[in-house]
């Protein structure tokens, strides 16, 4: 989940762009018998929107920010049966509602939005947003919108507050995904993965209650549905959205379909499983969703676990940083520092937070927090370059050439890949050997390296373009019936993902919601996908381009120039078509092409792997 977009509401109405102040030339033009008057001045509607969002702007920024204070105490100190931050959360999403979604600014909107001639591109832009933003809000429906943000709350307090059992006792989402990565015995798998689905239930109801109320939201504005109202931040129809990622899930298909014959035969073994099953059950693969099987493979003269594990947590955070700061960027103000949750907490805290990463704008400026609870091991440290990512998107829009509508990424799936992109520069072996996180002398299979990372990156996109935003668009679009959820889920996953649940799983379960996005980051996980495509996009030219390197082996460390180029990307924050900005920094249009290639060399040796193995998918 990140942070950027909060709810979007309020209410000032704003003298300048009241519709009495707008007369048009014409009307004012008859007085024949007067003594000569001066002709009316037309009015100038680059001046009013000027006005305008220069006073919406401020009001914008300041509701943002205490909505921002209040989600992340109801985030970061969830207390069972203490409704306190609750009610404080929802009050400061009501008042940001009110305005955003005040029936005077969008009026103001959209008249304004009458004279896109006469305005400049970064006004349009920016009273787009503003009526983007309404729309989550509108007042016209005021207690739709205010019962969506008391159940959004809730779910999220439902969500965090969740205490999972294992072995009858509590315990942690990272003690489960530690045990998914590490546990041989699949009888003890399979009671890790279902101790990790028991969420489930409980967060039905919230969840059928918020279709509801988000679809009759977006609806008042024009939108068909959430999901759709969601895609047309990339100016995109939903039909094209789903184009875009049925699209992209094709060409990696081929890749997948070697990766999937390979782990059933792999893990069969590794679990002394004589029959080898026609599809994975989700209980073999070391993740909740089966998002990423990395941890499957080992490579030989590489154990960034145990490297990271010497280091600590903190020493992850820290490093990340000096990642960033090599490349040109200044160092995280103190206040990430001060305010930032960044560790798990103590088992005897008496309260529980957020177990999801996410970063922070708190103030669209130069306040950045970061929410993790990050563990020395390999996809924290990944996770860590993720979410600085986004802090450093943020801390580089937050400039005053950007206006506060337009501090967001070029799209969402930009925001995304930035880190992810330092991510996957921070695990490449020149890029550790430089570092002295792994002996020079040692000798690594590429080839395995490559396994390793397209059981990471390449795992995830039948997930995220396939299983997630298929069952996004059929709840929120196509209003999948309460008594399928579950059945859709698996219908999904089995076709996408070619993977089983390990027993039936009926519609007493509620599995996608297991996955935190469903609940609190709704209708928006092809962003990742997305991010994923243009994340080898820029790796590749930054590879070949600027670095004159293999993108298999490179090292980022120390760069100026790769640090110039993703900054010229940031910087301008939303101000430019994310299209145009992609084609102008990579000479390509958005494309799965550089991540194929990328793994094109891993096709050959999974053939020979699979020699004679059957294919199920
Ligand atoms: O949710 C996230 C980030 C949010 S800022 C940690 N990610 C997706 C996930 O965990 O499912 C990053 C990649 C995929
Ligand atoms: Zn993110």
């Amino acid at each position: 989940m990140k942070k950027t977009h909060l709810p979007l509401l309020a209410a000032a109405l704003l003298t300048a762009c009241a519709p009495t102040a707008k007369v048009p030339a014409t009307t004012a033009a008859a007085a024949p018998t007067e003594a000569p008057a001066t002709p009316p001045a037309p009015v100038d509607w680059g001046r009013q929107a000027d006005e305008f969002l220069t006073s919406y702007s401020a009001e914008y920024q300041r509701l943002y920010t205490q909505s921002s204070e209040a989600e992340w105490r109801s985030n970061t100190r969830i207390v069972a049966g203490d409704s306190t931050n609750a009610v404080a959360t929802a009050r400061a999403n009501e008042a940001m509602a009110a305005f955003t979604g005040s029936a005077d600014n969008i009026n103001n909107l959209r008249q304004l939005l009458e004279h896109k001639d006469q305005l400049q591109e970064f006004q349009i832009r920016q009273l787009q947003t503003a009526l983007y933003n309404a729309a989550n809000s509108p007042q016209t429906i005021a207690d739709v919108v205010k019962r969506r943000i008391k159940a959004e709350t809730q779910q999220t307090e439902k969500l965090y507050g969740f205490d999972y059992k294992y072995q009858g006792k509590s315990v942690t989402t990272n003690d489960l995904d530690e045990l998914l990565r590490k546990e041989n015995d699949p009888k003890k798998r399979q009671a890790v993965w279902e101790a990790s689905k028991a969420i489930g239930p409980t967060l039905k109801d919230g969840l059928l209650n918020l279709r509801g109320l988000r679809n009759q939201t977006v609806q008042a504005l024009g939108y068909p549905d959430y999901f759709t109202y969601q895609a047309s931040d990339y100016g995109l129809s939903r039909e094209e959205m789903m184009t875009l990622v049925r699209q992209i899930n094709d060409e990696l298909r081929p890749l997948y379909r070697e990766l999937h014959t390979y782990a059933r035969y792999e893990l069969a073994k590794k679990y002394k499983v004589k029959q080898v099953p026609d599809y994975l059950p989700a209980s073999w693969l070391p993740n909740r969703w089966g998002q990423d099987w990395s941890a499957m493979v080992d490579v030989k003269g590489v154990n960034l676990d145990a490297t990271l594990a010497k280091k600590g947590a903190e020493w992850q955070v820290q490093q990340a940083e000096r990642f960033y700061k090599s490349l040109g960027f200044p160092a995280l103000p103190p206040v990430f520092w001060q305010k930032s949750s960044l560790y798990p907490l103590p088992k005897n805290a008496g309260y529980k937070k957020n177990n999801h990463a996410s970063a922070w704008h708190m103030d669209l400026n130069q306040e950045v927090r970061s929410l993790m609870s990050v563990e020395p091991n390999t996809e924290w440290y990944e996770t860590t370059h993720h979410e600085l990512g986004h802090i450093y998107y943020y801390l580089s829009y937050a400039n005053p050439e950007v206006p506060v509508l337009l501090r967001a990424g070029a799209n969402r799936a930009y925001h995304e890949a930035m880190g992810s992109l330092m991510g996957l520069a921070a695990t490449q072996k020149p890029f550790l050997v430089g570092l002295g996180l792994q002996d020079a002398k040692a000798k690594t299979d590429q080839t395995q390296t490559l396994l390793k990372e397209a059981l990471n990156y390449v795992t995830f996109i039948p997930f995220s373009s396939g299983v997630m935003s298929e069952w996004e668009n059929s709840f929120y679009a196509d209003k999948l019936p309460a008594d399928q959820l579950n059945a859709r889920w698996w219908e999904l996953v089995k076709k996408y993902q070619g993977i089983v649940p390990p027993t039936a799983r009926g519609e007493q379960y509620l599995d996608p919601a297991t996955k935190t996005h469903i609940n609190d980051d709704p209708a928006q996980y092809y962003d990742y996908a997305l991010s994923y495509v243009i994340l080898f996009q820029l790796h590749d030219h930054i590879a070949k381009k600027i670095l004159k390197q293999d993108p298999h082996a490179t090292n980022y460390y120390g760069s100026k120039e790769v640090g110039t180029f993703l900054a010229e990307i940031m910087r301008p924050g939303a101000s430019k078509d994310w299209r145009q900005v992609l084609k102008e920094k990579t000479g390509e249009d958005l494309s799965a092409r550089a991540m194929v290639e990328y793994f094109q060399p891993l096709m050959v040796y999974l053939k020979a792997q699979n020699k004679g193995r059957k294919y199920t998918m």
